[in-house]
């Protein structure tokens, strides 16, 4: 099959049913936004919304920069960094060609074109999506992390740093050099006060840079907190062939996703944004309802789900959601725990929820829940204990948020029910598994050494019995029965 391209898709080869190009002139769309972290996440999320977009606003094209690895540049830069979005339920499968990311700088290796790039007047967005553990942050309290590798890096090289907040800070200084107004920084990354979060980071390492001039600077830059979802698995070789049957045209790097979409945004774009709010995505004062409500809700089951799930024996999060203990376990965590934690009513509340149980169970979307289950050391905090001491605040039970935490527990212990490896994914793997090996199979053990981590659970939580007990007991739960078992016991 020929390889996706401008050329091709202006061919009436990919003009087919269920297939969906981009209306504007390519040609004509100049870049307005540099995106770092130009993941799976992005391409399926704001890169659409900024595709619907173009063609009455030409001049928010995307740069994409991958900061780790180049393989996103090198599978989109054949394709003129085109690529499909599979929109898939059960109706089936909705292709649509995106052609917002006008580029992707390989920045894994060298990031000075990504700065020059960033400093360029024609810039006024920096977006984000490096995932949590890109912000070189202390999980439980959102601070800079000074202590972390690539901090310490940028501070000794600040002219050539590796960290996002240490690119963006080189990129302001430029700027700032060059008498340019800043760019707003667009954080859209599952973290509580994602704007703000960032800011605190930006502003500490301006700080520690001991540069008051700058320092005074990055004060000006306006760093609005948004709320982002949809559900984008990773893709596999079976995405890309359903991909080229569909379109006539092979994509090597296709987006699989879901039709839901939602994006909140503070509007706080001092120097100027795109219409996002003609294209569906909500401009407010203030994030936080929405934020919270998704990361309690949304994320919180996911992530109870992915450990619950994983360690029940189900590879993805449909097969999960259909297992009627799981199903109530996660229905009753969301009804019982987080919703009374969260300041929207019911009406609002219980809608929501009942639209996510079904986004769950969408069979066409292979979400595994071993993707789910990577970084849980940066993704608790937010997701099931920060309403773990909402509820602790008012003397209410945890009971199902604490068998999330102590199958998060079980989970990074390398090891599942079946004696099996679990191939773990966490910026804190080797310290986790250290804990584990050290409680030897010990579930209080095991709980209390992992509890003592203050990146993950802060000082007050390992003090507090109301929590220390039913993760204990969860886990005991866990090592004598199983996951299957206690989703049900809990349930
Ligand atoms: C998921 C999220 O992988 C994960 O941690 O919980 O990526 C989730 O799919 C998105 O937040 C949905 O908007």
């Amino acid at each position: 099959m020929p390889r996706l391209s401008l050329a091709e898709i202006q061919s009436d080869a990919v003009h087919r049913d269920g297939v969906s190009v981009m209306e504007y002139d390519r040609s004509g769309v100049t870049p307005g936004i540099v995106h770092l972290g130009i993941g799976a996440f992005h391409r399926a999320h704001m890169a659409v919304y900024v595709d619907s977009l173009l063609k009455d606003a030409p001049d928010w094209g995307i740069i994409g920069a991958s900061l780790r690895r180049p393989d996103t540049r090198d599978a989109l830069a054949p394709q003129d960094f085109l690529y499909t979005v599979a929109i898939r339920d059960a109706e089936g499968t909705r292709c649509r060609i995106i052609g917002s990311v006008l580029d992707v700088l390989d920045a894994s290796s060298d990031r000075s074109e990504l700065i020059e790039t960033m400093a360029d007047p024609k810039i006024r967005i920096v977006s984000l999506t490096v995932t949590e553990k890109g912000y070189c942050h202390d999980p439980a309290t959102g601070e800079l992390d000074e202590d972390h590798p690539d901090i310490v890096h940028d501070l000794a090289h600040p002219d050539d740093p590796i960290s996002a907040p240490g690119i963006i800070l080189a990129a302001l200084a430029r700027r700032q050099a060059a008498e340019l107004v800043p760019f707003t920084v667009m954080s859209c990354d599952n973290l509580p006060a994602n704007g703000e979060t960032a800011r605190r980071i930006v502003r500490r390492l301006a700080e520690l840079r001991g540069d008051t001039k700058l320092t005074k600077y990055v004060h000006s830059v306006s760093f609005p907190s948004t709320m982002i979802d949809r559900i984008v698995p990773a893709t596999t070789d079976e995405d890309r062939a359903l991909v080229t049957e569909q379109t006539g045209l092979d994509d090597a790097w296709p987006i699989m996703t879901e039709p839901f979409t939602q994006w909140v945004i503070e509007d706080d774009f001092p120097a100027g944004r795109p219409p996002f709010e003609t294209v569906g995505a909500q401009l407010v004062d203030d994030v936080e309802p929405f934020e919270l409500m998704k990361l309690r809700m949304l994320n919180g089951s996911h992530s109870t789900m992915a450990y619950v799930g994983y360690l029940s024996g189900y590879q993805y999060v449909s097969e999960a959601i259909s297992d009627a203990a799981i199903h109530r376990l996660i229905r009753n965590l969301m009804t019982e725990e987080a919703m009374p934690t969260l300041p929207m009513g019911a009406d609002v509340l219980a809608p929501y929820r009942d639209e996510l149980l079904a986004r769950f169970a969408n069979p066409a979307l292979q979400h595994r829940t071993w993707q789910i289950a990577m970084d849980g050391s940066q993704k608790l905090p937010q997701r099931l204990l920060g309403t773990a001491r909402a509820r602790l605040e008012k003397d209410q039970s945890i009971e199902r948020l604490a068998l999330g935490v102590a199958a998060w527990m079980r989970y990074v212990t390398g090891r599942d029910e079946k004696g099996e490896a679990i191939d773990v994914k966490d910026p804190m793997a080797s310290r986790l598994r250290e804990i584990a090996d050290a409680a030897g199979g010990d579930p209080e053990r095991l709980a209390t050494g992992l509890m003592a981590l203050p990146e993950i659970f802060g000082a007050d939580l390992p003090e507090n019995p109301a929590f220390t007990g039913p993760v204990i007991l969860a886990l005991k739960s866990l090592y004598a029965t199983g996951a299957s078992v206690t989703a049900t016991a809990v349930g």
